[in-house]
């Protein structure tokens, strides 16, 4: 023990402290709660009855020794560097900025959405991303045979045909008319997902926003008024819009709706494919069988209902080409959209 207490003194007097981290160590080493001196403290324990008395005062000294050359270190230290450890700064340095985030561009344009919505008065929902085959399909009026269902377009979650990872965010409506009687009005942002091979077109999970309106005398004008507004708000109050016959299991009647190119005004590019007219969504009046299936009586109520796809508006309105951007996380992309 006493041996050990000699190594300890040496290597006290051989230790190097001039800088402020050197003084750290020194304390580490020394005198901290786990340092060198505090374990023999703890080994004391271990010598014989008789020779523990004059152990513990070269302990002690040892301590006192430490404690001391610590004082003095610190000092010093403190003294090299002006009065205060650590670098001086250099107050004439020009000021590095700090470096903020961006909201996503999917983040934004969600936002948007349900901003121009909230002040129609659409709340918003959210439901599970996985479901069962029932709030996915089933309630909606897709036949059993539909290709939807395939293992082509659907994900199942491990083997079991009644449980997927949804493909649209329909399953929030389906369970918030189960809940809740009409009037109801709010929208349903969020993931989706699809069995698709990954392209600048297509991906295998995306964002949707779909909306539903349910009441009394709900008629397609409704339908037609509500994205008009919407779109002269996304878009700009010059945006033409047009409505094209459509079908959708879920839906009667159905359409789909097209938007003037905000590229080249309708003059025609290749993002209109030379139309003039792009499309951005789809709609229609919720089917009797549906609104049945959610508990709601299709006599005394009626509905309509819309999906569009967020990555869909954000690529117009940014003018983006390549569905991967978004979820590939390169920061030159999303520094594009700071202070957006
Ligand atoms: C219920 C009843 C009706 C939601 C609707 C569409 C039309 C539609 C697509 C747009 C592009 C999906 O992202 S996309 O691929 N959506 O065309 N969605 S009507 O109709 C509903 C939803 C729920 C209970």
């Amino acid at each position: 023990m006493l041996d050990r207490v000699k190594e300890i003194y040496q290597e006290i007097e051989q230790f190097e402290v001039q800088t402020k981290d050197q003084l750290e160590l020194f304390r580490l080493r020394f005198v901290a709660k786990k340092g060198a001196v505090a374990e023999l403290f703890e080994k004391l324990k271990t010598v014989p009855q008789e020779d523990r008395r004059a152990v513990g005062q070269e302990l002690n000294s040892l301590k006192d020794f430490a404690q001391q050359r610590f004082t003095d270190y610190k000092a010093l230290v403190e003294e090299n560097s002006g009065g205060h450890a650590g670098p001086v700064p250099d107050l004439t340095l020009p000021v590095v900025p700090n470096q903020t985030g961006a909201l996503h561009p999917l983040s934004i344009v969600r936002q948007q959405i349900i901003t121009i919505f909230g002040r129609i008065g659409f709340s918003v929902s959210d439901g599970p991303e996985i479901e069962t085959d029932w709030y996915n399909f089933g309630a909606l009026n897709f036949p059993d045979n539909h290709p939807a269902r395939d293992m082509q377009d659907t994900f199942f979650v491990q083997t079991n045909p009644d449980v997927l990872l949804r493909t649209h965010t329909s399953n929030v409506q389906v369970r918030l008319m189960e809940r809740q009687k009409p009037p109801l009005r709010a929208i349903m942002p969020g993931r989706v997902y699809r069995n698709e091979a990954i392209s600048a077109r297509a991906h295998c999970l995306f964002h949707q926003v779909e909306g539903l309106y349910v009441d009394r005398n709900v008629g397609f004008r409704d339908l037609k008024d509500t994205l008009y507004h919407f779109v002269k708000e996304m878009f700009g109050k010059d945006t033409k819009i047009r409505f094209r016959p459509s079908f959708f299991p879920f839906t009667e009647p159905s359409a789909e709706i097209d938007i003037s190119c905000l590229i080249c005004k309708g003059a025609g590019c290749n993002v209109c494919k030379q139309t003039g007219w792009v499309e951005i969504a789809g709609s229609g009046m919720v089917d009797p069988n549906v609104l049945s299936n959610c508990g709601i009586d299709p006599k005394e109520f009626t509905g309509f209902a819309f999906g569009m796809g967020i990555e869909r508006i954000a690529m117009l309105k940014y003018e983006i080409r390549d569905l991967r951007l978004f979820t590939e996380n390169d920061v030159r992309f999303l520094r594009q959209f700071e202070g957006a």
